[in-house]
């Protein structure tokens, strides 16, 4: 294991080949604020946020980090810190007001711009093609339980593809499907706000569907653009140890296979040619017979990638259900440290999940999307945060992703999240991911140590390892 006492950034920088990514990673909805800008129309997002009680303290996205107007201090704030990639998202709503139609010329030339800025500060853009924010009219059409909403989203793919493929390193349809199908649709924790198993995962194959579909569409706009997925992923573990052979070790397992099964399965599967795992069509089956997935639609959603992006953040460590009535699992944490998300820290979990693809599935080069951490952060009077235990999750994950290299898994990037504090979602403003710290009521950013620290990290890998010392010391 690398060595993070004694040589913390000197050391980890070794884990990485010279080509390796580094970056960060945001999304629109999250960062851009100017919702009526240049054309924009509503999304679920704006629609949902703005009813009471959907989003802590009635947050909304309405001005968030201001990127839109602030986009050009934002990328040279990455060029100072040294990032070698930016991952961010395209707001549909932007480019194809109500996601039909015509191009939004004004739209779409923000993006313009900030892939031509991020190259010109030696920036690598990477664009997400959905994350989270449907255009409202789409959802009143049905949103994604209904099938046209994939044939939607592959057209402004493709819109997407020929406007900016050019210049885009990577390319990715969506951003976990998971969370857009079953918070969205399933226990109404995002937007839409539904709360409807059946929907929840007619969702989730509509937006599969749509990914496939936007592998045509890209890839006639842009062959030459990296296309790929972007999939929140959970190492799922019993509550018991692999020793335990107790009566109920059975029903264990069976909650391990269960809750692995609709976080990971249902999405790894088949975007890797494998079709839905049957057991997990047999444990929806009383909510639905799945009528919606079509003869062919297996194939489509299984086009050929060019990477998988995978998301991290924590382990689930599952039990059966203590109380009958319930949803026949329960969550339970082993006591470690938690982050401000009440999400456990564990970066091993990291190497599990990871390693496990690069095991179970074809071989794929993967990059790591996200992986970050939320914590109450403490602002110095000199506007200083001293975020020790971010630092520590940033380095202890990476330390683990360099393993995985080590290993002989093709890892080939790494996007922290997030760039900067920003619209947690459902927990608003409240919950903050940034290495960047943001004053929302001046709208200042100051970076916090970890992103010093990062800052070092990548400054040593660019110039070969054999740089000691650096902004926070080794
Ligand atoms: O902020 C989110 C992001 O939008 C998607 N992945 C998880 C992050 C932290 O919750």
């Amino acid at each position: 294991m690398t060595d993070l006492v004694t040589d913390p950034i000197t050391t980890l920088a070794t884990a990485f080949p010279p080509s390796f990514t580094f970056g960060v990673a945001t999304a629109a909805y999250q960062i851009e604020g100017a919702v009526a800008e240049d054309g924009r129309t509503p999304s679920i997002w704006d629609v949902f946020s703005a009813e009471p009680g959907r989003v802590h303290d009635g947050d909304t996205g309405e001005v968030a980090c201001d990127h839109y107007r602030r986009m050009p201090s934002d990328v040279a704030l990455m060029r100072d810190l040294g990032m070698g990639a930016y991952r961010f998202s395209i707001a549909w709503p932007r480019v194809q007001p109500g996601g039909a139609g015509p191009v939004n010329a004004a739209g779409l030339a923000f993006y313009d711009r900030l892939v031509d800025t991020l190259l010109e500060n030696g920036i690598a853009p990477w664009a997400t093609l959905y994350h989270w924010d449907l255009p409202i009219e789409l959802e009143r059409a049905g949103g994604w339980p209904v099938r046209d909403t994939a044939y939607r989203f592959a057209e402004y793919a493709g819109i997407v593809a020929d406007a900016l493929g050019d210049r885009l390193r990577g390319l990715i349809t969506l951003n976990e499907p998971w969370c857009s199908s079953f918070l969205g649709y399933g226990n109404g924790a995002h937007a839409p706000g539904r709360r409807d198993g059946a929907a929840a995962l007619a969702a989730s194959h509509h937006l599969l569907l749509g990914h496939g579909l936007a592998a045509e569409s890209v890839r006639a706009a842009a062959p030459s653009v990296p296309f790929g997925i972007t999939l929140n992923l959970y190492p799922t573990s019993p509550a018991v140890p692999a020793s335990y052979d107790g009566p109920d070790r059975a029903a264990y397992d069976d909650a391990v296979r269960r809750i692995d099964g609709l976080s990971n399965r249902w999405f790894l599967d088949p975007v890797f040619g494998r079709g839905y795992p049957t057991d997990v069509v047999e444990d929806v089956r009383s909510t639905s017979a799945l009528e919606f997935v079509l003869d062919g639609d297996t194939d489509i959603i299984a086009a050929p990638l060019d990477f998988l992006g995978i998301n991290y953040y924590t382990r689930h460590v599952v039990a059966p259900a203590a109380y009958p009535g319930s949803s026949g699992v329960d969550f339970l944490s082993r006591g470690l440290p938690v982050t401000a998300m009440g999400w456990e820290v564990d970066p091993e979990g990291l190497y599990d999940v990871v390693r496990r693809v690069h095991d179970e599935y074809p071989a794929v080069p993967i990059f790591l999307t996200e992986n970050g951490s939320a914590y109450v952060d403490v602002v110095e009077d000199d506007g200083t945060v001293h975020d020790a235990e971010r630092l520590a999750y940033l380095r202890d994950h990476l330390d683990a992703a360099g393993r995985l290299i080590a290993d002989g898994v093709d890892v080939r990037g790494y996007f922290a999240w997030s760039l900067m504090d920003n619209f947690e979602w459902a927990y608003g403003y409240e919950k903050r991911f940034g290495l960047v710290h943001v004053d929302y009521a001046t709208q200042r950013r100051t970076p916090k140590a970890s992103a010093r620290w990062y800052a070092n990290l990548l400054d040593a890998h660019r110039s070969g390892m054999g740089h000691g010392g650096g902004i926070l010391g080794a």
